[in-house]
C-alpha cells in the first residue's frame, strides 16, 4: 500500500505513535509518506520505503496567524496526486482530520477519491476538541472520515459521549517496538545515579498540568522518607519551575535530577525500579507502556485508558487521581525487595501484548477494509 501519514512531529505521544507506525509499515514493504511541518523526532532511520514531505507555510503581513491548515491540505493534495497514494492516515483530529477532508474534496474534482483514516489520541477529544470553538469541526471531520480509530476503549466511549458521532470508532491500542524498547545493561549508569543502591523512580512527560507533576514530587518525597531513593524526571514543560520549587521546599534537590527532553528514554528506563504516572487524564499512557517494556512497574492514577494497560496489583497499582498517600503506600509495596522482581516480570509480560508485531496487522487489515468500503461506495 502507499500510505500518507500526517501527525504532529513533536515529542508528544501522538507523533511518536504515528512515526513508529510509519516506520513499521515501511519495514513491512509499504510505501510511507510523512506529511508534516518538520521532520518527526523519531523519524531517525533510513528505509527505501520512507518519504518525508515538508508542509511549507509562509507568513504575510496581513495574517496575524499563518493559515497552516490550508498549506497542509494543499500539500496533501499534491502528495496524494504525485505519489499516487492509496490512503491518508491522519493522527489527531485538529487540524489534521479537517485538512484531510478538504484535501479529499479537492482531489475529487480531479477524479481521485482518497480514503481518510483518523486516529484519535486523547487531548484532541478530551481537552482541545471539546472547546466550543473547535467542536463543530471535530464532530464533522470525525463523521466524514472513512475510518476512525481510538487508542483505547475509554477514549472511544468518551468520544461518543462528548460529540454527536454517527461513524463507527474502532479501538486500536498504542503499541511498542520491543526490539527497541527493552531493558539494556546500563549498570555503570545505575551505579553513578544510585551509588548506595537506592531505589530509582522515574517520571516522563511534557510537564503539562494534566500530568500532575506536583503529585510526582510529593509521592517521591514520601517514598524517600521511608527508603533510600532517587528520582529522575525526563522531559520538560510548563510545570518544571514549580517542580523545582517543590524540590527546594522539601529539601530533596540532591535526590532529584531533571534530565530534560531525552531521545533515548529506554536507556534511563533500563535502570529504573518504578514509574510514576499520576495524570489527571490519559487516553492510553504510552509513557507507561514504554516503562513496562523496560521491566518497570507503574504507579498510576485510574483515569482514562490507563486501566486498560496497567493491571491493578499485577503490573503495578492504580489509585484515584490526586490520592498521593495511596500512591505512596503502593509504591513502597512494589519497591519492597520481596515484591519488586514479580512486578518487573509482570510489567514486561503485559508490555509484550502491545508489541508492534501484534498491532501492525490490525492497522493493515483496517486500512484494507476502509479502502474496500470506499471503493464499493464509489462503484454504486
Ligand atoms: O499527553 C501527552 O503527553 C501528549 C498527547 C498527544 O496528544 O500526543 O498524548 C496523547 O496521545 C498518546 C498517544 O496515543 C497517549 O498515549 C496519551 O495518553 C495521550 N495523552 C492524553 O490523553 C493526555
Amino acid at each position: 500500500m502507499k500510505i500518507g501519514i500526517v501527525c504532529y512531529p513533536t515529542f508528544g505521544g501522538s507523533g511518536v505513535v504515528a512515526t513508529e507506525l510509519g516506520k513499521a509499515l515501511a519495514q513491512e514493504g509499504h510505501e510511507v509518506h510523512f506529511i508534516t511541518y518538520s521532520q518527526p523526532s523519531r523519524l531517525d532511520f533510513l528505509n527505501e520505503n520512507l518519504f518525508y514531505h515538508e508542509v511549507e507555510f509562509h507568513s504575510y503581513p496581513l495574517f496575524e496567524y499563518p493559515p497552516y491548515e490550508l498549506a497542509l491540505a494543499s500539500k496533501m493534495v499534491s502528495v496524494v496526486k504525485n505519489e499516487k497514494l492509496d490512503l491518508l492516515h491522519v493522527h489527531y483530529a485538529i487540524p489534521h482530520a479537517s485538512a484531510a477532508y478538504m484535501a479529499r474534496q479537492i482531489l475529487q474534482t480531479h477524479g481521485i477519491y482518497i480514503p481518510i483514516v483518523t486516529t484519535l489520541h486523547g487531548t484532541d477529544i478530551t481537552l482541545v476538541g471539546k472547546d466550543p470553538s473547535y467542536e463543530p469541526v471535530v464532530t464533522f471531520s470525525i463523521n466524514q472520515s472513512d475510518g476512525v480509530t481510538a487508542v483505547s476503549e475509554d477514549l472511544r466511549k468518551e468520544t461518543y459521549h462528548s460529540f454527536k458521532i454517527t461513524n463507527e470508532i474502532v479501538v486500536i491500542p498504542n503499541f511498542i517496538d520491543l526490539a527497541k524498547f527493552k531493558k539494556q545493561k546500563k549498570d555503570h549508569f545505575k551505579k553513578a545515579i544510585c551509588p548506595n543502591n537506592e531505589a530509582l523512580v522515574v517520571h516522563t512527560s511534557n510537564f503539562r498540568k494534566v500530568k500532575r507533576i506536583p503529585d510526582v514530587i510529593t509521592i517521591f518525597n514520601n517514598i524517600q522518607k521511608e527508603i533510600p531513593a532517587k528520582l529522575l524526571m525526563i522531559g520538560d514543560g510548563p510545570e518544571r519551575t514549580h517542580a523545582e520549587t517543590m524540590c527546594r521546599d522539601f529539601d530533596i534537590c540532591d535526590k532529584i535530577r531533571f534530565l530534560g527532553k531525552l531521545e533515548a528514554v529506554e536507556e534511563v528506563l533500563s535502570v529504573a525500579d518504578l514509574f510514576l504516572m499520576p495524570s489527571e487524564k490519559e487516553s492510553f499512557g504510552l509513557a507507561a507502556l514504554e516503562a513496562m517494556a523496560c521491566e518497570v512497574p507503574v504507579i498510576s492514577s485510574n483515569t482514562g485508558g490507563i486501566p486498560e494497560l496497567n493491571v491493578q496489583g499485577v503490573t503495578g497499582f492504580l489509585s484515584d487521581i490526586g490520592d498521593v498517600e495511596d500512591m505512596t503506600r503502593k509504591a513502597l509495596f512494589v519497591l519492597d525487595k520481596n515484591n519488586l522482581p514479580r512486578f518487573k516480570e509482570n510489567a514486561l509480560k503485559r508490555a509484550k501484548e502491545f508489541d508492534i508485531s501484534n498491532i501492525l496487522p490490525i492497522y493493515e487489515n483496517y486500512y484494507l477494509k476502509v479502502m474496500e468500503k470506499a471503493a464499493a461506495r464509489l462503484t454504486v
